[in-house]
């Protein structure tokens, strides 16, 4: 699939290619850190496979992929240290290269790893609160996994993190420990206001230990060329770009903390989303957040536990890192719901419309292609 096929607003189904693996593995030290249970979820993931493979045996996929050659998409903190350090060196391989988008269309966008940002910036109002919210970003990520195998020799797949591991000390976990086998960590704490996670605007994130730019880990040295379109870190120096895809180099800004973690990504929250929200539509609704009822959803709150620049941004959320790790997990709940069940009635359901209200008030047309 070519990378610019996502361009096209096309609304395509990954493949069984996220096929997930569970169990452990030889993941380095991580200081006292202690996981929470994820039992519950686990459970779901080893049903959804059982079922999965069942239906598989009576109704084959007529593509190439199968149960046996699937990829299998692991948690981060069951991946050995040189298994994390050979996703972040492959992501900072995407980062030193050029990108392949127009300048003149995208000025912001330097490197490779910029062009997903531009994607994402381009069509955002169409692929949150839509019908294809979730095939969407099963696709984007997909194409990322892809880049990174087939641009920068990663051997590997896409991680994801399992929220409910990490829901009462994220800062503390494997994925934002700061270590060298991390996502790089919180950013420097910078006095800073409320994080206003939802539209309204009405809801106060209390503000954490962060708020500037992160201290250590793989990517303390990375620089975020584009954004912020709708910044949420009150913090001195975060004020949107002049244009969605103006050059705005700047550090990556963290605040994290367990507010938000551990009122919404618990491995409970996770296990009833999955379990009790039975149509494609209430699940995907569920998922990203009821705000009218102050209730964040694992999608809204796995990004406002990084929360910052720009990973607190509906836009330009992509140019955290950690974005991939978190729509991992997205894609895997996803996953675990159309499975677990009914394969046959849940892969392919759909719901929801095509354009978010918020578009057509924006009035944003389709004014780029490449
Ligand atoms: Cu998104």
């Amino acid at each position: 699939m070519r990378f610019s096929h996502l361009l096209e607003g096309g609304i395509a189904l990954a493949a069984a290619h996220g096929a997930t693996a569970t169990g452990s593995g030889s993941g380095s030290g991580s200081g006292s850190f202690t996981p929470a249970s994820t039992i519950k979820t686990d459970a779901l993931a080893v049903a959804a496979l059982a079922n999965l493979a069942a239906y598989s045996v009576t109704n084959p996929n007529p593509s190439s992929c199968n149960m046996l050659n699937a990829a299998k998409r692991r948690e981060w903190s069951t991946l050995s240290s040189s298994q994390r350090i050979a996703y972040t060196n492959a992501i900072k391989c995407l980062m030193s290269k050029p990108s392949h988008l127009s300048p003149t269309l995208v000025p912001g966008a330097k490197t490779r790893y910029d062009d997903f940002l531009a994607v994402h910036i381009n069509q955002t109002l169409s692929i949150h609160g839509t019908a294809n919210f979730l095939s969407w970003h099963r696709l984007f990520t997909w194409a990322f996994e892809q880049a990174l195998r087939n641009e920068c020799a990663y051997d590997g797949y896409q991680p994801y993190w399992n929220w409910g591991k990490t829901a009462f000390d994220p800062a503390g976990s494997p994925v934002f420990d700061g270590s060298a086998t991390s996502m790089s960590g919180n950013g420097a704490f910078v006095p800073h206001n409320c994080t206003n996670g939802l539209p309204t605007g009405l809801n106060c994130i209390p503000p954490g230990n962060g708020g500037g730019c992160v201290t250590s880990g793989p990517f303390v040295d990375y620089t975020v060329n584009m954004g912020p379109i709708a910044p949420t870190l009150a913090a001195p120096g975060v004020v949107p770009a002049s244009s969605l895809f103006a050059y705005n180099p700047r550090c990556l800004r963290r605040d994290i903390t367990s507010w938000v973690s551990s009122n919404w990504t618990k491995d409970i929250d996770s296990f009833e989303l999955i379990t009790q929200y039975n149509d494609i539509l209430s699940f995907q609704n569920r998922m990203q957040g009821d705000f009218a009822a102050g209730y964040y959803g694992v999608h809204t709150a796995g990004h406002f536990t990084m929360a910052g620049d720009p990973g607190g941004d509906l836009f330009a959320s992509p140019g955290d890192p950690a974005f991939w790790l978190h729509h991992g997990q997205i894609d895997r709940t996803w996953w675990m719901w159309q499975n677990y069940l009914s394969p046959k009635t849940r892969t392919s359901a759909l719901g929801g419309r095509s354009r978010s209200t918020t578009r057509r008030r924006a009035g944003t047309g389709r004014w780029m292609i490449f």
